[in-house]
């Protein structure tokens, strides 16, 4: 592995902004396509309100090697889709066996997780709460609240990103909020 120098950014706490980012990853309504139960009223949130904006992750990248440590900032919009709240497109890492930190700044919500093996968690996530997410579990935030949900994420960073199926199989449990009460449900 190369030496690299090190390095510092400025990272707002309050309002959860990492100063001058260098990849900016948007996700829209229209990237959200077959993760919903609801696929028409998705369609149609896409139609009315101009494929609105999901969720955003901020990274100021270093080398994807053994050995680095990757972070950034992801910021969930509030929402929902048929009463379903927004939710990032979740993923396992591709190497399986690698933990990630998620450390919430803002917002309410939680952090869906599930294992190969059919097990399925969730842990809720509001300001200054810290989720140790273990190698091997598969994780989506979920925004609960009317304010972004903004996590400092942190993870190895040649772990890499495993979609897989998860627009079709999606996780055993979608969380919805009904005239301002959170409840989950199994499919
Ligand atoms: C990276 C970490 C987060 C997510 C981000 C978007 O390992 O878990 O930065 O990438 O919240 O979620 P997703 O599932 O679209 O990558
Ligand atoms: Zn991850």
């Amino acid at each position: 592995m190369k030496t690299m120098d090190p390095f510092a950014i400025d990272i707002d706490l309050e309002a959860g902004i990492m100063a001058d980012p260098k990849n900016h990853i948007i996700r829209r309504a229209s990237d959200m396509r077959g993760y919903y139960a609801d696929q028409q009223a998705l369609e149609s949130l896409i139609a009315d309100h101009h494929d609105p904006l999901h969720y955003e992750v901020f990274e100021v990248p270093v080398p994807h090697q053994p050995g680095h440590l990757m972070y950034c900032i992801s910021v969930l919009q509030p929402g929902s889709v048929a009463h379903e709240c927004y939710m990032t497109k979740g993923h396992f890492h591709t190497i399986a066996a690698t933990a990630e930190i998620y450390l919430c700044l803002r917002g309410q919500g939680c952090v869906l997780m599930k294992t190969e093996q059919g097990k399925c968690l969730t842990l809720k996530m509001s300001r200054g709460r810290m989720i140790y997410i273990p190698p091997f579990w598969a994780h989506r935030s979920v925004n609960t609240s009317d304010q972004p949900l903004v996590s400092f994420c942190v993870y190895p960073a040649d772990a890499g990103h495993n979609y897989g199926d998860f627009a079709q199989q999606g996780f055993p449990i979608r969380i919805f909020r009904t005239h301002g009460k959170v409840h989950l449900r199994q499919p």
